[in-house]
């Protein structure tokens, strides 16, 4: 079937900020787009993460779209980090300022993708047991959006309240007079931490690995920093590899720098807040002892936190500074010094198991009424995988990509042609603003599809060799940093089973340099299929 009501020219799958710009972009194309969406709002990410605390750790001016000058003027931010609320808003003024919503299906789950190489289309199938088919597929689920609950012994048995940070309930549970049980000291659990504290009787804090974090700072923004901010956005958005101009890179690396140059270049991140230190130094993620200096004066700082001495050296990671996701926080080593609020170190003891009251560790329950699971994601593949896709020759994507996933340019990959990933791996993805790549992710896709029209093309797909090049290339850029020293969601090392392989793009200037050469070549590395070739 080539046209009819179930037939478009592309099949978007999730409604998150990377799902409702391809709709916009491709839409203003001319093109017959539909987005389809598991939740029953869209938003994605800040659709379903919606615990206690979230925010953003990017700061507001810089988390937003920049694609109409129009909308970056009238949209006012109301905090240096905005809220999930808010940012949920601004994602429906989206939404409704484009007349997006009638191209987006909700509580729809993609649940398979597969290529009739025939024709070259792709057939979809989704969770209403309806078919549809679409010459192009983008998969924008989203980097962090599959929770993953592990697999604890006896979870069944437990008769308390479950949440998981990344599929909160809208009507947030009422912990009032509950003991409430934390997994997980990562972004979610030292946004939610001090929250929850506030809220429950008493808030048991289960932490497995210590993590970094710095104040975030927050506060409200004042008309005139913003107004100065929208007076020079463009400017601003490109500093600092897009996270803002407050973050922008300090061009030296520690070896280079006195101890006074050091502390003072700290001192000055410190005060300013957020996730600054990232780019403190320019060998802070491949020389240990430069990132040593680093992790120690956060430590330092932590310890100054937390008034009891011996907890807070239980807070106090001793992992490489940036090799996890650091965090940024409001309160979140104060929260321990509130009398509600314990620590039970499950790196050294696991959890044993859950019983119906509560969690076994080293052989004493916990008794809980509510746990929060702040455990994570299955990341960058998991969602891709919750779908069945299927290219040439009937081959698994699942399956293509066993030993770790392998794309060119993160956004396509051989054997799948005109299916597209939005910030998929083997792109800075996770590691860049994420607003900002996923603009450059879509805008190419809408160029080639553009580049595609005026050839006379049907089909796009990576070359092999292009392929083989890219993983090497990628690969070869991430051996040589600290990320390999710890276990980490960027390596797969939270799920069970995962192959070990960094996922992420090292480098946001020289990706945005490889993207544009490319296509300079006349999409060198890609291969176009004639519309003449179709059967
Ligand atoms: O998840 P995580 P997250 N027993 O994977 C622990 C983005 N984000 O939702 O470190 C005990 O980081 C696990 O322990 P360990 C951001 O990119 C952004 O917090 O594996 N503990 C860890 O402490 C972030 O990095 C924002 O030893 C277990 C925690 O659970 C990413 O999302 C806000 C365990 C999981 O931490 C993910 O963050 C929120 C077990 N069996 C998220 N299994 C902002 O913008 C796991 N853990 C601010």
């Amino acid at each position: 079937m080539t046209s009819g009501t179930n037939d478009y020219d592309v099949i978007v799958v999730g409604a998150g900020f990377a799902g409702l710009y391809a709709l916009h972009e491709l839409r203003s194309q001319g093109r017959r787009v539909r987005v389809f969406e598991a939740g029953d709002g869209i938003g994605g990410t800040w659709f379903w993460n919606r615990y206690p605390g979230a925010r953003c750790d990017v700061e507001s001016m810089y988390y937003s779209y920049s694609f109409d000058p129009a909308l970056e003027q009238e949209w006012r931010w109301t905090e240096r980090y905005a809220t999930q609320p808010e940012i949920l808003r601004y994602i429906e003024h989206v939404a409704d300022r484009y007349d997006l919503r009638r191209d987006v299906q909700l509580e729809t789950r993609v649940e398979s993708a597969r290529l009739d190489e025939a024709t070259g289309r792709w057939h979809v199938h989704t969770s209403d047991g309806r078919d549809w088919t679409a010459r192009f597929v983008i998969m924008a689920t989203g980097c962090l959006s599959s929770s993953n609950v592990p697999d604890f012994e006896g979870l069944a048995d437990f008769r308390g309240e479950q949440y998981h940070t990344g599929r909160w309930p809208k009507r947030s549970p009422d912990l009032a007079g509950k003991r409430v049980g934390v997994i997980g000291t990562g972004s979610s659990g030292i946004q939610s931490i001090p929250e929850l504290a506030k809220q429950a009787a008493h808030l048991t804090v289960f932490q497995r690995t210590p993590n970094y974090s710095v104040p975030a700072n927050n506060a409200p923004l004042a008309p005139e920093a913003q107004a100065a901010v929208k007076a020079d956005y463009a400017r601003l958005r490109a500093m600092g590899n897009g996270f803002g101009p407050v973050l922008e890179p300090n061009p030296y690396k520690v070896s280079e720098s006195t101890p006074e140059q050091v502390r003072a270049v700290l001192d000055e991140r410190w005060a300013v807040g957020g996730l600054g230190f990232l780019s403190a130094f320019t060998d802070l993620l491949v020389a240990p002892d430069s990132n040593r200096l680093v992790a120690d004066y956060v430590r330092d700082r932590i310890r100054e936190r937390v008034d009891d001495p011996e907890l807070a050296e239980q807070l106090c990671p001793d992992t490489v500074y940036g090799c996890k996701r650091p965090c940024i926080d409001t309160d979140y080593y104060e929260t321990y010094n509130r009398p509600n609020v314990s620590l039970v170190d499950v790196g050294r003891h696991p959890i044993e198991r859950f019983t119906k009251t509560g969690i076994v560790v080293d052989g004493r329950e916990h008794p809980l009424d509510v746990v929060v699971f702040a455990t994570g994601f299955d990341a960058m593949t998991g969602s891709i995988f919750k779908v069945d896709i299927r290219g040439r020759g009937g081959e698994l994507l699942r399956e293509k990509w066993e030993a770790g996933p392998r794309t060119y340019l993160g956004l396509q990959t051989v054997g799948f042609p005109n299916l597209f990933f939005v910030t998929g791996p083997g792109s800075p993805s996770v590691l860049s603003n994420m607003i900002n790549s996923i603009e450059q992710h879509v805008e190419w896709i809408a160029d080639c599809l553009q580049a595609m029209d005026e050839r006379g093309a049907a089909a796009i797909e990576p070359e092999r060799g292009a392929e083989d090049a890219w993983v090497e290339h990628a690969n070869a850029l991430a051996a040589h940093t600290l990320y390999w020293s710890c276990s980490s969601w960027y390596l797969g090392d939270n799920i069970p089973g995962k192959p070990r392989v960094f996922m992420p793009y090292v480098g946001i200037p020289l990706y945005r340099q490889k993207l544009a050469e490319v296509v300079a070549k006349g999409y060198e590395g890609f291969a176009f299929e004639p519309l003449s070739g179709r059967g």
